[in-house]
């Protein structure tokens, strides 16, 4: 307290928190300390992996000086904290970023130069740390970044993969997937903490007491380990932390006695056992994955978080502890249904282990949990088997049972016992446990005279979102989880026991939130429709944004030169409100030739870097149309490349004249990874590789048409093609893509956008304009009418669609069977062959407005125009935005300022 009162006073503490600022001499000194001590390599080599090392470990003292700072400041003032916590983190590389951050980027640059080294050099060396699958990923590392900016109290908290996403190879045969191990040589960013850590138990059995009290006992008992990584804001002291668990065999449970009788083998297996939960990142992207080993990895995290969250709290409270005031003091997100765990875990531990009765547990866990939906692909929502669950965590199922019965209740007190199908039909689909039988209680009460009918036939129940409905990747990806297995179409459903863990999530948490406006609507009106009637205040939307640091400041030098001279100040990387500034200017001929040149200087170091990686040469004066994400059926990949295909076929049918005045020159660039189960997007990647190796070696094409697929898509990939892309495509099924974020970091770089109205795109078309956003296709409330009537066979294909099939079928690409490609884009046969994404409906008015993008683009004043629109416009897409939200309408934290 005399501490704080001595804050207040003078303004700051004087000394402790002293601000030394760094010279490149003194930051020479420092790199070639670390050269010499922290990796110890030997001091007659300087090369630059030892160099990187060297630097890193530098930028890391002033970070841990600052992140001690950061906490030992917030524990003293006792503020409000937010724990995000997410099983995905997509960080990319570090070094440019927190030296940006931290502002020393010229100070580093000279050091190093005194050295004998560059700086992009130096950095290059840093593998990416990917932890993570996509956008999920990456917008809680972005988020991360606004946290720490914007001086808001908060932790992440997330797992340690020793192997993050997988390396992607491109060879003839399509996508090879390759191990990538990230902490090979090390990660200089992390400190591991052999102060903290938590048991984390599985399996056992649960007892009661005499009291009532329940005892979790027994079972396979594992340690998680806490390493940290420091994230720096930008320009500003405060440095959060990311805590990453990773898990090893507590001490005492390694059996010396099998070891001592000569069972080497046993004794290692349990060590084994427990360091296996975090060795791989699941590499599903939007997909349900139902294995044993995965529901551990969601377990640790919630576990190890909480009991670390919990552990803080009781610190800060001092004796004895006021539980009830848990949620004035803490706030947990959870990023998607992954961490819902949380919930009953955060009950067990007040109950179990504090002693609180279920009412307090109940009541405090609902006061301090919220969810963030990512998705409404059915597949995505998670379900979990029922009795994995009860065999892994018994105790957590009891109390799931618990939360189940309350609802139950809920359910009734609202719809009243009436009309008794109404009642059923809403318990079906409302209910945390499907397939399970009512609670006793309720049972006696509803079905009194009737037999206990409470598990309701599928086929009285007409689901408003296509539920359980297979996607063709689960028919094909070898996903059979838990509990889908044996389930077919056609046969009569065995219905399996579930947990559903999006309603647990919706029952438990005090908000939930979509991730963009036309998202957040279909979470109200179909995902989570029952429980918006029965709970409006709870659903909220928080859009998607991205960092302009390192998606605009960091990765665009020169543009961002460009945009602090036109605007006058560099606050737009903190204010992107400041980028609208910009709109004034647009016609402006002078930026327009500043801006023409920093594209054009950032498309060729894109064009070096294809040549670096796939070998062809690309024409820097062609427009550069590129497609970017993960590789998914309702993403599209498939009508970009049937367009480009046209594209092509029309080129060849053309004289040479003719070709040129028609077309404009493209490079199509593609990238992304496809879940190595997912045979139907693996089929895509290599049709996109055959057609690139056809059109590319055409002699009469020339560099009219070139088709390019990156290998190995990552963060630091994006960085580089971001800035050098003038058409970008987001072109999803409408109401498919949650929100999208890379749309945002190329509206930020100035490129236009070709695109649906789904997702984010919505509100970009809103911000930057309608005559600079190319819009085209079905929208999302006819998507339901069209599939019906295909799947009726009402549906009339466009000759153009059918030309293009057929020319594919024909051979002209090889000899790979693209039968299942196509196939899939016809027939009525049911989900998976019936064209379930509507390549076929939007075909014809994309290739039409990939007619309009071509007519803008021969317009170069109007194409540059567009782009500065593009970016003025994208003001809106900051995470930094996007966090105040979540800390004012959700979090209610408040920025705390180191003094
Ligand atoms: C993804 C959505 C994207 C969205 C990101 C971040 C999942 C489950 N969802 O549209 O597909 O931009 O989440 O919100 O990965």
């Amino acid at each position: 307290q005399k501490l704080k009162d001595s804050v207040k006073q003078e303004g700051g503490i004087a000394g402790d928190l002293g601000t030394f600022i760094p010279d490149s001499a003194s930051i020479a000194s420092s790199i070639k300390y670390h050269a010499e001590f922290t990796p110890s390599f030997s001091t007659e080599q300087f090369e630059l992996p030892k160099a990187y090392f060297a630097t890193a470990e530098s930028v890391r003292d002033t970070l841990i000086i600052n992140w001690n700072a950061t906490y030992d400041y917030y524990e003293m003032m006792n503020v409000k904290q937010a724990y995000y916590l997410s099983m995905e983190y997509l960080q990319g590389r570090a070094l440019l970023n927190a030296i940006g951050n931290l502002e020393l980027s010229g100070a580093y640059a000279e050091a190093l130069r005194k050295l004998g080294h560059d700086l992009e050099d130096v950095a290059r060396q840093e593998p990416d740390a990917a932890l993570g699958n996509g956008g999920l990923g990456r917008l809680a590392s972005c988020f991360l970044d606004s946290l720490a900016t914007l001086n808001y109290p908060a932790w992440g908290y997330g797992l340690r993969y020793k192997y993050g996403l997988f390396k992607q190879h491109i060879t003839k045969d399509g996508q090879e997937e390759v191990a990538e191990s990230w902490l090979e040589m090390g990660s200089p960013w992390e400190i591991v903490r052999n102060d903290v850590s938590y048991p984390v138990k599985f399996y056992g059995e649960v007892t009661s007491g005499a009291d009532g009290s329940k005892q979790w006992v027994g079972g396979e008992n594992v340690v998680a380990l806490a390493y940290d990584v420091p994230i720096p804001g930008y320009k500003t002291k405060t440095t959060i932390n990311l805590r990453l668990w990773s898990t090893k065999l507590a001490p005492e449970e390694f059996d010396l006695r099998a070891f001592n009788a000569g069972d080497h083998a046993k004794a290692y297996a349990a060590m084994k056992n427990a360091e296996k939960i975090c060795y791989i990142l699941y590499p599903g992207d939007e997909s349900l994955e139902g294995k044993t080993l995965r529901l551990k990895q969601q377990y640790t995290l919630c576990s190890a978080s909480l009991q670390d969250i919990i552990a803080h709290f009781e610190r800060r409270s001092g004796e004895p502890v006021k539980w009830e005031n848990f949620p004035e003091k803490v706030a947990v997100q959870m990023n998607d249904t992954h961490p819902t765990l949380c919930i009953p875990e955060l009950i067990r531990i007040l109950m179990d282990v504090k002693g609180l009765s279920w009412k307090k547990a109940w009541d405090i866990t609902r006061r301090t949990v919220a969810y963030t939906n990512h998705t409404v692909l059915p597949e995505a929502l998670e379900k979990w088997s029922l009795e994995l669950m009860q065999e892994l965590l018994p105790r957590h199922v009891e109390i799931i049972r618990r939360i189940d019965e309350e609802l139950v209740h809920t359910i009734i007190a609202e719809y009243g016992t009436e009309d008794l199908d109404m009642l059923k039909q809403k318990l079906k689909q409302m209910r945390i446990l499907d397939n399970v039988e009512l609670p006793d209680s309720v049972a006696e009460l509803l079905f009194k005279s009737e037999e206990n009918s409470a598990v309701v036939p599928a086929d009285e129940i007409e689901s408003s979102v296509e539920e359980n409905k297979p996607t063709a990747e689960e028919d094909e990806s070898g996903l059979d989880t838990e509990n889908e297995k044996g389930v077919t179409v056609d046969e009569a459903p065995k219905l399996p026991k579930v947990v559903r863990m999006a309603n647990l999530c919706v029952a438990g948490g005090y908000a939930v939130n979509g991730v963009a406006e036309i998202h957040s609507e279909i979470v109200k009106s179909e995902v989570f429709n029952e429980f918006y009637k029965l709970w409006p205040e709870k659903f909220q939307n928080k859009t998607n944004g991205v960092t302009p640091r390192r998606w605009i400041r960091f990765c665009n030098p020169d543009l961002s030169k460009i945009i602090t001279k036109w605007i006058g100040t560099e606050d737009w990387v903190v204010d992107t409100e400041k980028l609208v500034t910009l709109r004034k200017f647009a016609d402006n001929e002078e930026l327009q030739s500043e801006w023409k040149e920093a594209k054009r200087r950032n498309k060729i170091k894109v064009a070096s870097f294809l040549k670096e990686k796939t070998g062809y040469f690309v024409d820097p004066d062609a427009m550069f149309d590129v497609q970017v994400k993960r590789i998914h059926e309702y993403k599209r990949q498939l009508l970009n490349i049937m367009g480009i295909v046209y594209r092509y076929k029309k080129m060849k049918e053309m004289s040479l004249e003719e070709r040129k005045i028609k077309f404009v020159p493209r490079v199509c660039i593609f990238g992304g990874k496809a879940f190595a189960t997912y045979v139907q997007a693996k089929r895509i990647v290599k049709f996109i590789t055959d057609v690139g190796a056809t059109v590319n070696h055409d002699p009469e094409i020339g560099d009219l048409l070139k088709v390019i697929f990156v290998p190995d898509y990552n963060v630091s990939v994006a960085e580089v093609l971001i800035p050098g892309s003038e058409l970008s495509q987001h072109i999803s099924t409408a109401g498919m893509e949650a929100s999208g974020t890379s749309n945002m970091k190329f509206a930020m770089n100035g490129c236009i956008q070709i695109g649906t109205l789904d997702g984010a795109n919505v509100e970009i078309r809103q911000e930057v304009g309608e005559d600079n956003f190319f819009l085209f296709g079905a929208q999302a409330h006819e998507i339901a009418g069209l599939r019906k009537e295909r799947s009726e066979g009402k549906f009339v294909p466009d000759p153009r669609f059918e030309e293009v099939k057929a020319f594919v079928r024909s051979g002209v690409f090889g000899p790979y069977n693209y039968e299942e490609l196509m196939g899939s884009l016809e027939g009525n046969e049911g989900y998976g062959r019936a064209d379930y994404f509507l390549v076929g409906k939007d075909f014809p008015s994309y290739i039409e407005c990939q007619e309009k993008v071509d007519e803008a683009y021969r317009d170069q004043k109007r194409w540059t125009k567009m782009s500065i629109l593009n970016t003025a416009g994208s003001f809106k897409f900051s995470s930094d935005r996007t966090i105040h939200e979540y800390a004012r309408d959700i979090w209610g934290i408040e920025p705390v300022v180191l003094p």
